[in-house]
């Protein structure tokens, strides 16, 4: 079901001090920066590695506002691993197979990630306290 580990969320409260970081002490590089509204992060991308089934990276997040997904996480937990988004082929097919087995699903329907990508998210509550998203890329 799942072809890699496509990334790992961050939250962080100021992205521009944290890609800083990751740049001097990984030497990993930013392939994209975005602010999404809908999610309510200004976020980037950091690339990681590549592999067969496509690259990973970092994703950094910063709330754009308290009440978001983002800012809830991090008044409540401070800052650290916010999900895990894992690659899969088709998203859709991947929420109706994982939906069927009784996990909660957060969108209705796919959504807009980060450099184009369809994404979706399930409930932490159902996957042993960890966000899970899922996340079919632009290109393959
Ligand atoms: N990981 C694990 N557990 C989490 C969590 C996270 N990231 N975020 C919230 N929770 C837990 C909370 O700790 C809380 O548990 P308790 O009741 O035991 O305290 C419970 O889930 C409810 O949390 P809440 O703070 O009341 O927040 P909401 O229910 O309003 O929202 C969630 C939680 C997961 C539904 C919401 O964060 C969401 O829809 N997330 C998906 C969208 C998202 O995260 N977007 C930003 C990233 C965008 C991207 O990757 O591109
Ligand atoms: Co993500």
């Amino acid at each position: 079901m799942f072809l890699r580990i496509d990334h790992v969320g961050i939250a962080c409260h100021n992205l521009e001090e944290k890609i800083e970081f990751y740049e001097s002490t990984f030497g990993l590089v930013v392939v994209s920066r975005e602010v999404n509204q809908e999610q309510g992060v200004k976020e980037a991308m950091l690339h990681v590695a590549d592999g067969d089934s496509g690259a990973s990276y970092v994703q950094l997040l910063e709330p754009l506002h308290p009440d978001s997904a983002v800012g809830k996480y991090l008044s409540k937990r401070g800052e650290g691993v916010h999900h895990i988004g894992y690659g899969v082929p088709d998203v859709a097919k991947a929420m109706a197979d994982i939906g069927a087995k009784g996990v909660r699903l957060i969108d209705e329907r796919p959504r807009h990630g980060s450099m184009g990508a369809s994404i979706a998210f399930l409930h932490p509550k159902d996957v042993g306290g960890v966000l899970t998203e899922l996340v079919e890329t632009s290109r393959h």
